[in-house]
């Protein structure tokens, strides 16, 4: 008999890295990870690791067929900062991988009649605010506003969340039997700071690249200017929102992409809560101007009322825990 399996793409990620812990504790699944990169040491033996390229569709194809996936959660992509340089491997990595496997959990879900979920991390980069005034005016934006993303990440994530509705609701429409559709679910993510990894190639990685500098006793110069504004999250609450989207019952839904948020704050601010903890911290703003336009261009806030209503969305850290009680203590700790 096949195994009923997780699978979850660029696990070595910072998602993915907090998210194989939880998954591996959950009972009654194996969980299949793919990933360019090898599992860092203490992951090891929590999964069925894949060093692979998600654009590999014959390494693909034999996963889907070796294993019964119940659950997909494809975190495998390039940043926006990172996709700005590379846009055509961007295009690639998250379009065209992305595209690959829908396709394949399409067919999965057909061939055992029953859905498989598909669990797609979304940004806040999907956004694209006109101007500074409208930004601050409109501080909780909601998930149908202002879909006009700046950046080739931002592009390739809206349409993404598009192909997975089209999957789930009209591919093979026209045929005689269209057969069990997937069941494709999306959060909309802001800024994500983990205690424990360091991102690279994001736009929103000044928040936590200023924190790990402090705690590290180096000093930062901050890329964009004091009063930028987004929204962030701890780490475990995008772990816990993912996990909580994949879990409720398909009527519970009422849409298929939602937005989720913790606290927004400027950066300005960042540094002062990173200075309560580290008051010998050197942080200074040296604005970089093609990296500040794409956080303009970011929403200052997000309106997650649709998931606290259909699945009792609710942030576990505010500003104050997130900084006291996961990533100060977590940090220090890290680099003593
Ligand atoms: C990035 O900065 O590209 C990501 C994001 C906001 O999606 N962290």
């Amino acid at each position: 008999m096949r195994k009923r399996v997780v699978f979850i793409t660029g696990v070595a990620g910072e998602i993915g890295q907090a998210l194989l812990k939880e998954v591996a504790q959950a009972e009654g699944y194996q969980v299949v990870t793919l990933d360019l990169q090898p599992l860092p040491r203490e992951l090891q033996g929590l999964s069925h690791h894949i060093q692979g390229d998600i654009l590999n569709q014959s390494l693909l194809r034999r996963l889907i067929t070796e294993y019964d996936v119940d659950t997909i959660y494809h975190l495998a992509a390039l940043l926006s900062t990172r996709a700005e340089f590379a846009p055509e491997l961007a295009h690639r990595v998250n379009v065209d991988g992305t595209l690959a496997l829908l396709q394949l959990a399409a067919e999965q879900s057909e061939r055992r009649g029953v859905p498989v979920k598909f669990i797609f991390p979304s940004s806040i980069a999907v956004y694209g605010m006109p101007d500074q005034t409208v930004k601050q005016i409109n501080p909780q934006v909601k998930e149908w506003e202002w879909n006009e993303p700046a950046t080739m990440y931002g592009c390739n994530k809206l349409y993404c969340e598009r192909l997975g509705v089209y999957f789930s609701h009209n591919y093979q429409q026209l045929a005689a039997n269209p057969g069990t559709r997937l069941d494709f679910r999306c959060v909309r993510f802001p800024g994500l700071i983990s205690a424990f990894t360091v991102p690279a190639g994001g736009t929103s990685d000044y928040g936590p690249e200023m924190l790990h500098a402090a705690a590290q006793r180096r000093p930062y110069a901050c890329f964009v200017r004091e009063e930028a504004t987004i929204p962030f999250m701890a780490m475990p609450d995008a772990v816990t929102g993912l996990r909580a989207l994949a879990q409720v019952p398909q009527e519970a839904l009422s849409r298929r992409i939602y937005n989720i948020t913790s606290f927004s704050l400027s950066a300005g601010e960042f540094r002062s809560q990173v200075l309560n903890a580290f008051p010998n911290a050197e942080i200074t703003f040296e604005p970089d101007a093609k990296r500040q336009a794409i956080v303009d261009s970011w929403p200052a806030g997000l309106n997650d009322e649709a998931a606290r209503k259909d699945w009792g969305w609710q942030p576990a850290y505010d500003i104050d825990r997130a900084f006291a009680e996961y990533l100060v203590p977590n940090i220090r700790e890290r680099y003593r």
